[in-house]
């Protein structure tokens, strides 16, 4: 028990309050006090948002003792902790994780019946944080998950936006952005503390000063904000552990407020709050796009400032001595959005702390490991050194300090050769910060996120640091949490299998294995049918409700959601679905010689990507063509429900029966959603790129539908020279397909509205659409063929199942562990 405050007598003061009974109940009980004087509300007079808040709050209570116990054991410990910083985490929804994981789900179930209260309702309620773009923030969030039901001690850090990624809607089929206030109505799982907010300066200048008789640098900032943590539980599957997800969100700093508003400037005060809170406001909706802006740098330096300091001053024991803090913390970098923080523990350690540069490196080196999750080099961050310099002026004197002894080491090792010194530079030719090379120095490890991607970083986009730093470069494959995307997602076949093998395998996900004899079990496979027909008639009552769309259930599903970017190809899946339109409408295949085939879509665009919104609108006016043409009515179908999310997620990928990974070789660095479609039972059609290479190779070629160029023979079509129109001329359904949309078939003859994708792709094509065009219909013959063979299509999609346990976020996690964190779990 931890020490009573002085005075204390009563026996509840001594520690945690201790959880609310876990009996019906009892769970009645916290649920109508939270009700009442949470929410000052009777049962019968509530709302659904009082009713959604009463139940998030009672399955908070039970959460809490076990949250603060958790704290206060590690406080207690020397554990090392894994810092995570991230830029983003796209959560989800939280309600039935929470009860997941503590194991509350039948009791509240059965609780609010007895209350006559529909959780189904409260359910709906729920508005999922949006405080990422796609898979790296996803990515962060299961990453959370995993520790925290492996016991380790874990921090995620970031920011709480205000406004997550954008709410998605189509007008005439082309897409507009709405703000996501998903804070309107509060929301039930933060613990906001203003009091502990810390200060996080910017701008003004540096200068030299004698420390008694030493001469040192120092930071003179020009203006400030203040951080302020918002705490949110993190809680194991079952395990009685929570871990801590602090958000920061800004707010203008009150002195910088009063003396404006003394002067009797009122509303310059106001402003100058706006600005502050300009900070946390919103999410950036790039993805796997640098955006070189400003108010980007001040987030990022914004949260990781904020996180360093934090875990320094308040998670270490005062006066720790931070020579060690290799032995209590690992900062773990997510992309390079959070490498300022690089800068920003030496500026700690060297200026305030006072110590000597080289010692304050050698841990600042073992303190940073840097996760890669990009190879397109447009989405490798560089910030102008003006505008860094402008921004945060000691750090970059810092960064170029520590350039200047890296280049010192490479010339000693390599001699002059000025072509390496100029391509390994912290700093680029033409004056800008390398954000992946600083993070490669610092960084005690590098990694990517599958195999083939850490290869082609290593080999192609940092071969020279490889060289200089044997060892740093590793490889970790990405993974995804199975509580939130089989148990939580897919209910019926979490039951086939628990059934089957038990139910170690939500922890333990390689005991999938087990089910691979049930392939060859006539009765356990139409189970599994009937599994996929139940998900297919839960999505088609989720896309009615939501979009009034419906679904055929005798159709397969064929799924392609991702965010929209050229490289992901959404285009080639869209030439695919105009020849299969095509071919039947011009008599060339019958009709009713093919499956039908439902194609559903989900893609938000960055707003600022014109391409990427042009081809949403093709989409569209694909579907509105395609869904209104008798000929094809029951054979083919495109549904595009906008504002793809986790929560939509959880809808549509059980239900899938194909999932399309089908990138350009070379450019996925790893995928997640095609974990979570083979987690599911859908099968891959998909070319040798990201994490799809390590599914094919683990489900096996006879369940996976291969198609495409490799990397090599990319590589290999690019130093030939790739002329895009010679593949159009080649294939008679490429140029039909191309012919049709350049035509204005899908834009009531405007022929102009779709001009630039087809001229796009005919004169420049950077991804090679074209090119593996007549590969990935070949593909899909095959997909057609083997579906009609349903006891097949069945066990292969046993079988991935079966084989996909690999792909569990707590093997990445582990992964993690041994190779860079080195950090232990508390008991
Ligand atoms: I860099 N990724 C992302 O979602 N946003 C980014 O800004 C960057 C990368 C993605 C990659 O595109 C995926 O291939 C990968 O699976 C995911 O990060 C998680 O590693």
């Amino acid at each position: 028990p931890v020490p009573a405050p002085a005075g204390a007598t009563h026996p509840l003061a001594i520690g945690p309050v201790g959880a609310p009974e876990a009996t019906v109940d009892g769970f009645v009980a916290q649920y109508l006090r939270n009700l009442n004087f949470d929410r000052g509300v009777t049962l019968s007079a509530s709302t659904a948002n009082d009713r959604f808040y009463a139940l998030a709050y009672t399955v908070r209570d039970y959460l809490v003792a076990r949250w603060l116990e958790g704290v206060r054991r590690y406080r207690a410990s020397d554990r090392k902790a894994v810092c995570y910083l991230s830029a983003e985490y796209l959560l989800g929804r939280q309600l039935d994780n929470n009860l997941l994981a503590s194991g509350l789900s039948d009791i509240a179930a059965e609780a609010l019946a007895q209350c006559g209260v529909d959780i189904e309702e409260l359910r709906a309620q729920e508005v999922e944080p949006g405080l990422g773009n796609g898979g790296l923030g996803r990515l962060a969030a299961c990453f959370i998950d995993s520790l925290a039901t492996m016991s380790v001690p874990n921090v995620g850090y970031g920011i709480r936006y205000e406004y997550g990624i954008f709410r998605q809607t189509f007008e005439d089929g082309r897409q507009v952005e709405q703000p996501d206030s998903w804070l309107e109505l509060g929301s039930p799982w933060e613990f906001p503390h203003p009091e502990a907010a810390q200060t996080i300066s910017f701008g003004g200048s540096t200068e030299k000063y004698d420390d008694g008789g030493v001469t040192r640098s120092r930071w003179v900032p020009a203006w400030s904000v203040q951080a302020v943590p918002y705490n949110y539980m993190v809680p194991g599957y079952q395990n009685g552990r929570v871990n801590t997800l602090r958000l920061w969100s800004s707010r203008a700093n009150h002195a910088f407020d009063l003396s404006v508003f003394n002067a009797g400037d009122y509303v310059e005060a106001v402003r100058a709050q706006t600005f502050a809170e300009n900070i946390s406001k919103v999410l950036y909706p790039e993805d796997s796009t640098a955006q070189g802006k400003e108010l980007r740098l001040q987030q990022q330096y914004f949260f990781v400032a904020a996180s360093i300091r934090d875990f320094i001053d308040v998670v270490l024991p005062e006066d720790f001595d931070l020579t060690r803090l290799p032995e209590r913390a690992i900062f773990q970098l997510n992309d390079t959005h959070p490498v300022i923080g690089v800068p920003e523990l030496m500026r700690i350690l060297v200026d305030e702390k006072k110590m000597e540069w080289d010692a304050a490196w050698a841990v600042t080196q073992q303190c940073f490991a840097y996760t890669c999750h990009t190879l397109l080099p447009e989405a490798l961050e560089v910030w102008p050194i003006d505008l860094l310099g402008r921004l945060l002026p000691r750090h970059l004197e810092i960064i170029y300090r520590i350039n200047e002894e890296f280049l010192l080491a490479v010339r000693e090792r390599f001699g002059d050769d000025e072509a390496r010194i100029r391509d390994m530079s912290i700093i680029s030719p033409d004056g800008a910060v390398r954000m992946a090379f600083l993070a490669t120095v610092a960084g005690s490890k590098v990694n990517g996120v599958a195999e083939l991607h850490s290869q082609l970083l290593r080999e192609k986009v940092l071969p020279a640091f490889d060289e200089f730093f044997p060892g740093k470069f590793t490889n970790v494959t990405n993974g995804v949490t199975p509580r939130r995307f089989v148990r939580l997602a897919n209910p019926e076949l979490s039951a086939l299998i628990t059934e089957a093998i038990g139910d170690g395998w939500l922890t333990d996900l390689e005991r999938l294995r087990e089910l691979e004899p049930f392939a060859d079990d006539a009765d356990f496979r139409t189970a599994f049918g009937e599994m996929k027909a139940a998900n297919k008639r839960r999505l088609a009552a989720t896309l009615q409700a939501r979009d009034g769309l419906t679904i055929a259930d005798d159709h397969m599903l064929d799924v392609m959601v991702k965010r929209l970017h050229e490289y992901k190809r959404q285009m080639l899946k869209l030439l695919h679905i105009v020849t299969a339109y095509d071919r039947i409408v011009s008599g060339e295949v019958e009709a009713s010689s093919v499956p039908g085939r439902t194609f559903v879509f989900g893609a938000k665009a960055a707003p600022g990507y014109d391409m990427a919104k042009r081809i949403i609108h093709l989409i569209n006016a694909v579907g509105s063509v395609v869904n209104d043409d008798p000929r094809v009515e029951g054979r083919l179908k495109v549904l595009f429900p906008p504002n793809y999310n986790v929560t939509l997620a959880e809808r549509i990928i059980p239900a899938a029966d194909l999932s399309e990974q089908i990138s350009l070789a070379g450019k996925e660095a790893s995928g997640t959603g095609n974990m979570k479609f083979a987690l599911n039972g859908a099968l891959t059609v998909g070319t040798d790129d990201g994490a799809n290479v390590e599914i094919r190779e683990l489900v096996g070629d006879d369940n996976f539908f291969l198609f495409g160029m490799s990397e090599p023979e990319v590589e290999a079509l690019w130093a030939r020279g790739y002329t895009p129109a010679e593949f159009a001329e080649k294939d008679a359904g490429l140029g039909r397909a191309l012919d049709l949309i350049g035509s204005g078939a899908f834009s009531g003859g405007d022929a102009s509205v779709f001009a630039p994708i087809v001229s796009n792709l005919m004169n420049d094509d950077r991804f090679m659409v074209l090119a593996d065009y007549t590969s990935y219909i070949a593909a899909q013959d095959r997909v057609d063929d083997a579906y009609t063979d349903t006891a097949a299509w069945q066990r292969s999609a046993v079988l991935n199942v079966a084989r996909s346990g690999f792909f569990s976020s707590d093997r990445s996690m582990r992964d993690y562990i041994d190779r860079i964190w080195h950090t232990e779990p508390l008991g």
